[in-house]
């Protein structure tokens, strides 16, 4: 197996050393970092951290649009193009730990898409204000009720890909530009016939740097699942 980490990052000068030296600890694991041209200088942290790797890690760096979303889709295309077997998408905060890597790969053994799970038995958050884990647990509930999806922390953006799923999936037409992305992609898994499966996880707040959960991102988010609740419906009249 040849996992390959992807990290999109903005402003995270902080804490990417410290993430990717835990991740270069798993055995052939690569890293890609995916920067958004951060003003506080990732993108150069993470240029030094590449050049110091013998090669294990890569940088993309974004220019134009920012977004989450569109970084995931940059990274996973670029991905694609090397001979990784798994990939594996993460926070660069340290939100995700790292040392649960290695078991969300040994689960992939068994599914195509594996989701570190805040919301099943043994997964928990860590330090998040009651108001955020009440939007992130409702933002899940309405998700679940209008798209149908069975996946119970269905906006987690820690998950490892099978190279036959993700190849398979149509990143060229994925709408969501922000946090939504997580949602849409493991919609896409679910309709291509994906086998999902969940792993729990402790989430913990970020100690170094800021959220960048906007407004704009909420409303993005909110809108989502009724695009691919008709999208389903004219999915099946097609058919
Ligand atoms: N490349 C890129 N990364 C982003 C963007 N927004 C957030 N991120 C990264 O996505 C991850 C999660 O973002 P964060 O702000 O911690 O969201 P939160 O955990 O939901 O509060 C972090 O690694 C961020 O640096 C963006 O616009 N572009
Ligand atoms: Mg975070």
């Amino acid at each position: 197996m040849r996992p390959l980490v992807i990290v999109p990052t903005y402003n995270e000068r902080g804490n990417l050393p410290v993430l990717t030296a835990a991740l270069l600890r798993i055995p052939d694991a690569g890293v890609l970092v995916v920067d958004d041209g951060s003003p506080d200088g990732t993108g150069d942290v993470a240029d030094a951290l590449a050049a110091d790797s013998n090669g294990r890690i890569s940088v993309l760096h974004r220019s134009g649009p920012r977004g989450l979303g569109l970084s995931y889709i940059d990274g996973m295309q670029y991905a694609l193009g090397t001979d990784a077997t798994v990939f594996c998408q993460m926070d660069a905060d340290l939100s995700h730990d790292p040392r649960d890597v290695p078991r969300l790969l040994a689960a992939s053994a068994d599914a195509d898409l594996v989701i570190g799970s805040r919301y099943i038995p043994g997964g928990r958050t860590e330090n998040w204000s009651k108001h955020r884990e009440l939007l992130s647990r409702f933002a899940n509930r309405y998700v679940r009720t209008v798209t149908g999806l069975r996946i119970a922390d269905v906006t987690s953006g820690f998950r490892c890909w099978r190279r036959e799923l993700l190849h398979r999936l149509p990143l060229d037409q994925i709408v969501s530009n922000g946090y939504a992305f997580q949602v849409e992609l493991a919609w896409e898994a679910a309709s291509a016939g994906g086998r999902i499966s969940e792993v729990p996880i402790t989430f913990a707040e970020r100690q170094q740097g800021a959220s960048k959960l906007t407004g704009q991102v909420m409303i993005e988010s909110a809108l989502l699942p009724w695009r691919l609740a008709s999208r389903r419906r004219t999915q099946t009249r097609d058919r």
